[in-house]
């Protein structure tokens, strides 16, 4: 028996607006709604035949996270738009959930760097200890990725073969304590869809990105053409250097690769950092992150239903300093 793709999404793509990462700018995200003609009623956004897509990464790093998440949860309790879990909701919740078998851990462990992304969120949720607690158990219950006929979305990668062998769109509680195990098929597979596909340098290299760190990992992509060199795969931070990136891929690691079809329904995603006028990469993908929170544009695709993505459907605002 084939496995399907379970279909949660249950509104026309004609009139779905997909929004990217909005990490904390709450303001931002206001303006790009108003822009796209929704307007608050009875305290909450929503528009006459239209609903919101958010692809995730509602926390971290921004300035007004509280007041986001308060936006986006009124909006989806409403039925007035579609949330996703980000690999940064995935984080916060495994951070702040205590092991329930193993006293004094927590799901995450509680490293320097660890405690560095999710900062910012308990920083601004320190005086509202219940409220958080409470969003908490709202993220562990949102779904990994939507779909319908004509669409999918998904925060980082769509692996057909993880989505279709989960069967529940969600993640269970035992799925979550699973986390605690980064090697644990769970863990693994949730990273796939939250956090795309992450590989080493061959050969133990290193290379130093346009940030100034020096990098012994790279973003894959997912779509074609079918790999064949590191080159064909590399898709962030920075090209990589030519001497790697002609290398041709190991055979054992193709295994683990996936590629999204042209053929198949159009795809949204965040995650990936873009930059400059937003673009599909690909025909049928468009990612939405364009860095709002570091002062790029907070993106947004307008979907027509079509099968191709069309450049003119984003919409955007910039993030003022
Ligand atoms: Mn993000």
């Amino acid at each position: 028996m084939t496995l399907q793709v379970q279909y949660n999404l249950d509104h026309d793509a004609a009139r779905l607006d997909v929004i990217g990462d909005i990490h904390g700018c709450a303001l931002t995200l206001e303006r790009l709604l108003i822009k796209l003609g929704y307007s608050k009623r009875r305290g909450v956004y929503s528009h006459p035949s239209r609903k919101i897509v958010f692809v995730g990464d509602i926390v971290d790093r921004g300035p007004r996270i509280r007041q986001a998440l308060a936006l986006v949860r009124e909006m989806v309790e409403a039925g007035t738009a579609y949330l996703i879990l980000g690999n940064h909701e995935v984080h916060a919740y495994c951070y702040c959930t205590a092991h329930p078998s193993a006293p004094g851990n927590y799901l995450r462990p509680h490293t320097p760097r660890n405690t560095a992304i999710v900062a910012e969120t308990l920083e601004q949720f320190a005086n509202y200890n219940d409220e958080w607690s409470d969003y908490l158990r709202w993220m562990a219950r949102l779904p990994l990725y939507l779909a319908n006929e004509q669409m999918r979305v998904v925060h980082a990668c769509w692996d057909a073969a993880i989505i279709e062998g989960r069967g529940s769109d969600t993640v269970s509680p035992s799925q979550w304590v699973a986390m605690a195990d980064p090697g644990s098929d769970d863990a693994q597979a949730i990273k796939r869809l939250t956090s795309g596909i992450d590989l080493p340098l061959p050969n133990n290299t290193s290379m130093l990105s346009a940030d100034g760190y020096r990098r012994t990992r790279f973003r894959a992509r997912f779509w074609p053409p079918v790999p064949e060199h590191y080159n064909d795969l590399a898709f962030q931070p920075d090209p990589l250097p030519p001497e790697i990136g002609s290398l041709p891929l190991d055979p054992k690691l193709l295994e683990r690769l996936v590629v999204y079809d042209s053929a198949e329904p159009p795809l949204f995603l965040g995650h990936y950092w873009l930059s400059g006028t937003p673009e599909p990469v690909a025909s049928n993908i468009a990612c939405l992150d364009y860095g709002a929170v570091r002062f790029g544009r907070l993106a947004a695709y307008r979907h027509d239903g079509k099968q191709t993505v069309n450049p003119d459907n984003y919409v955007w605002v910039y993030v003022d300093p």
